[in-house]
């Protein structure tokens, strides 16, 4: 079975899924044994790799130590063409629809094919949509776009339903990683209600309150990275 086609199996049987974010950048590979360990024993779901600002190679090496530690597939979420490695399962690929700069659109996509060829990842095909949250986050930075307006949520929505017609197999609505802001329940119900594909949440979710609140609001995979980073004892809250 493929990745995607289970988590539209585990969706339809109203599972939530969660999603840990591990950044090739912060990561210390003393750290992965004892660091997936944690998430074995958690509600863990899935394992996303990827940063922003990631030397090459490193990916790579962190997603093969990884693999020896979990069964969970591990999907990379990358943030440029040298992230992607065949150690891993499948791949995000995704399109940042909230903004306007066409490498980000399609331009690195092209780039990446002669590396996709060589490899059997599974690609996802997924519309990726900023959220302003309160401050700068390093994807606005490195992609040199504009988040999405909080209070524009017509604009959101338009948005999300415009990357399922086009084809996107997913939507991911992203604070940015560290975000003072999660995104607003309301924002979430909005765009869950007008997709009839998957919807991914992230970004600044630092509580297993606001874990509950974006899954009842209707995220059906939540991501969350720097909760973990910081605080290793989150794990425990969110126990099998
Ligand atoms: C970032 O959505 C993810 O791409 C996770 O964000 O690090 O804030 O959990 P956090």
């Amino acid at each position: 079975n493929s990745i995607y086609q289970n988590i539209i199996t585990s969706i339809s049987k109203s599972e939530k899924l969660l999603a840990v974010l591990i950044d090739p950048d912060k990561m210390r590979l003393e750290a992965v044994s004892k660091f997936i360990s944690k998430i074995n024993q958690s509600k863990a779901t899935h394992i996303f790799v990827g940063g922003s600002e990631v030397n090459e190679g490193v990916t790579e090496t962190l997603v093969e130590d990884i693999k020896k530690h979990t069964n969970l597939p591990v999907i990379l979420f990358p943030g440029d063409v040298i992230q992607i490695t065949d150690k891993a399962d499948a791949i995000l690929f995704l399109s940042l629809i909230s903004g306007r700069n066409p490498d980000y659109l399609i331009g690195k996509h092209v780039d990446a094919i002669s590396k996709l060829r060589e490899t059997n990842l599974e690609v996802v095909s997924t519309g990726y949509l900023l959220i302003e949250n309160g401050k700068e986050t390093s994807v606005e930075r490195v992609s040199k776009t504009k988040p999405l307006k909080r209070n524009n949520i017509k604009k959101i929505i338009d948005t999300a339903k415009a990357g399922e017609l086009l084809g996107k197999k997913l939507i991911y609505l992203e604070a940015g990683s560290g975000a003072t802001h999660a995104i607003e329940p309301e924002i979430i119900s909005k765009v869950k209600e007008e997709l009839n594909i998957p919807l991914i949440v992230g970004g600044g979710i630092r509580s297993k309150k606001g874990l509950e609140s974006a899954y009842k609001a209707g995220a059906d995979l939540v991501v969350i990275g720097t909760a973990f980073e910081q605080d290793k004892s989150f794990f425990n809250e969110i126990k099998k």
